[in-house]
């Protein structure tokens, strides 16, 4: 008996399995949204009961077998629930949110955790009260946190894009040159992880941040375990263009008590840079 079960749940663990390796291109959440109200919710499940055993040539039959069937409901299921991404509230901190975002990397989540977040602000404003210079220097984002780069393929169907555009609610896109363009989305969020979701389809060739250059001043926070978090800090200025011709580099450690410690401090550059703290 106990062994019969196990195998059944095999079966359907397999066929989940097999399903959300070919979720990403084959049923994206929008043709699971059979109703097209932004959510997969009980409407689509009852319209896709109603065609049990039937060839719509289409949805609900997502996986094209030509009947409604128990792998179409599974699918339905993995897609279960609202299908636009929850940006959250505007920070209070958009300085902090951005290097919070930068510091979760390409295979980072898409959003900062809100202990991260504080985290980030705390420290921000425990360092520059131990090194008044600061004040004003400004963490220099790398990316717009709202906009990505995307090449497309030409000629290939692009529901499965679309489907994201509408997941992560692109409010513009603007075309750039031939199959390239610059989606603009309602939100912040980490666009390099974000790159490498579009980058999985098959009809978007390139996904990439929108770079910044020119930036002067980069705060780059490393968690080092038991509280304590490392800052190194790049306050640039001259010529800034091509990555600044003046450096004053400093690394901080911040611990979870809230206490700050200047662990060094290294003044880089031309003769004529100006280095009075
Ligand atoms: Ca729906
Ligand atoms: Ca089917």
């Amino acid at each position: 008996m106990f062994r019969r079960i196990h195998a059944r749940w095999l079966v359907v663990a397999a066929g989940a399995i097999f399903l959300s390796a070919g979720l990403a291109h084959a049923a994206m959440p929008c043709d699971a949204d059979l109703d097209g109200d932004g959510d997969v919710g009980i409407l689509d499940l009852l319209t896709l009961l109603s065609a049990w055993g039937t060839d719509p040539g289409g949805p609900p039959d997502f996986d094209a077998d030509g009947a409604v069937g128990v792998l179409d409901l599974l699918t339905l299921l993995a897609n279960w629930g609202p299908m636009v991404f929850d940006y959250g509230p505007p920070p209070d901190n958009p300085e902090a949110q951005q290097i919070g975002l930068e510091m979760m990397g390409a295979s980072g989540g898409l959003l900062v955790p809100k202990e991260e977040y504080l985290r980030i602000d705390r420290d921000l404003g425990l360092i520059r009260n131990a090194e008044p210079a600061l004040q004003i220097e400004i963490h220099s984002p790398a990316w717009v946190p709202s906009q990505l780069l995307v090449g497309l393929v030409k000629g290939a169907p692009q529901d499965a894009y679309l489907c994201l555009n509408v997941i992560y609610q692109v409010t513009n896109v603007e075309h750039l040159f031939g199959s390239w363009y610059l989606l603009t989305f309602a939100g912040n969020l980490n666009v390099a992880a974000l790159a490498v979701i579009y980058e999985e389809l098959p009809e978007v060739q390139y996904a990439e941040p929108n770079l910044i250059i020119g930036g002067q001043n980069f705060w780059v926070p490393t968690p080092l375990g038991e509280g304590v978090w490392r800052w190194e800090i790049d306050d640039g200025w001259h010529d800034c263009f091509d990555g600044c011709d003046c450096h004053r580099l400093y690394v901080f450690e911040t611990d979870a008590q809230g206490n700050v410690a200047l662990i060094s401090y290294q003044e880089v550059g031309a003769p004529w840079c100006e280095f009075a703290r």
